[in-house]
């Protein structure tokens, strides 16, 4: 058998992430100034996110997971229905993490399905391996390829790869995109499809703005450090000297737009050096925000008119009863 440690694993890195340090440089030139959410997961980062998918403000997580637990079957049917019966599906899941909900629907496809190979695709090379390393123990017949990748060398994957596809995108990772982005992203993502194929959006819903905000300013304060990592780390990373004390998480949230973005707040007039970049400084204002992170959230309504601006259709949704979350079946 396969042995899995964390010194041979050889992930195929498809491309190279693209470089924080030049990041860090464009993202500080914008205004406002802005940083791109996908670098939330260094090894740390994707840690505090599995301590936010446990806590008791941030429902989006357990919500998904009661879809899952309460219409898995139907849901990995609807997946299926495009498909003959025997041919080989794969399953491809973009920004995987822990995988926690989708091993629902895997044991479900399990269970129905004659033969399918599961694609997880994550930014953080660390989770993807303790994801690998934990299919191993609780699903050993499935056949896996882990990419560790950003979103982009998952559409490659999906246009090279021949027979049928379940593409995945779960938890609102959706919502970290802008409202073109978010179009443009899911038109890229069908191209490589056939009529055939299936792909399961999850989208966080409009609720009580309280509720939307809370899940992002939790009282322990985890959401907070998961900001602040960033910062953490670009002084690791790239040799800058951020204070982390000198900074505030700020989420902010507006009912008219659906708009959930976080920020880092400048508590006072500083100056930052970045090492990798031959020493630049970044002059920050009192008060001056940076933004780190959009978390959409949407309607039902605004779902179908995205799926159609993509060139999608809309087979079937999925939601738990509150309403609170919804898991989407599109197709060509
Ligand atoms: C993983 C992108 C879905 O936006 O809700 C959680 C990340 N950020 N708390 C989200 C996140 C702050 C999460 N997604």
């Amino acid at each position: 058998p396969l042995q899995l440690s964390h010194s041979d694993v050889s992930l195929p890195l498809s491309a190279p992430l693209s470089s924080l340090a030049d990041h860090v440089a464009h993202g500080f030139a914008q205004t406002p100034k802005s940083l791109s959410s996908k670098y939330f997961y260094d090894a740390a980062g994707s840690r505090l996110f599995q301590q936010i998918m446990a806590l008791p403000e941030y429902y989006p997580t357990r919500t998904e997971l009661s879809i899952f637990q309460a219409q898995g079957a139907a849901i990995v049917q609807a997946l299926q229905a495009g498909t003959s019966a025997g041919q080989p599906l794969a399953v491809v899941e973009l920004g995987a993490g822990d995988g926690l909900k989708t091993k629902i629907l895997l044991r479900e496809l399990l269970a129905q399905s004659a033969a399918f190979t599961y694609v997880p695709v994550d930014i953080s090379p660390s989770a993807l391996e303790e994801l690998v390393a934990s299919l191993r123990e609780e699903l050993p017949a499935l056949p896996t390829e882990p990419l560790a990748a950003e979103y982009t060398a998952a559409l490659t994957t999906l246009a090279q790869r021949p027979g049928a596809k379940a593409v995945l995108f779960l938890g609102s990772n959706i919502g970290n995109f802008e409202p073109d982005e978010q179009r443009n992203f899911l038109q890229a993502l069908a191209a490589p499809l056939t009529a055939a194929d299936r792909l399961l959006v999850g989208f966080d819903l409009r609720k009580d703005p309280r509720r939307i905000r809370a899940a992002y300013d939790d009282a322990q304060g985890v959401t907070a450090e998961f900001n602040l990592n960033l910062l953490r780390r670009f002084n690791t990373e790239l040799g800058a000297d951020f204070q982390l004390e000198a900074w505030q998480h700020y989420p902010d949230y507006d009912p008219s737009t659906g708009a959930m973005r976080s920020w880092l707040v400048s508590r006072r007039a500083q100056t930052v050096r970045v090492a990798a970049l031959g020493g630049q400084a970044f002059d920050f204002a009192a008060w001056e925000a940076i933004h780190t992170e959009n978390s959409f959230k949407f309607t039902l309504s605004q779902i179908a008119e995205l799926a159609k601006a993509a060139g999608m259709r809309v087979v079937e949704v999925f939601q738990d009863e509150a309403g609170d979350f919804a898991d989407v079946v599109l197709a060509r």
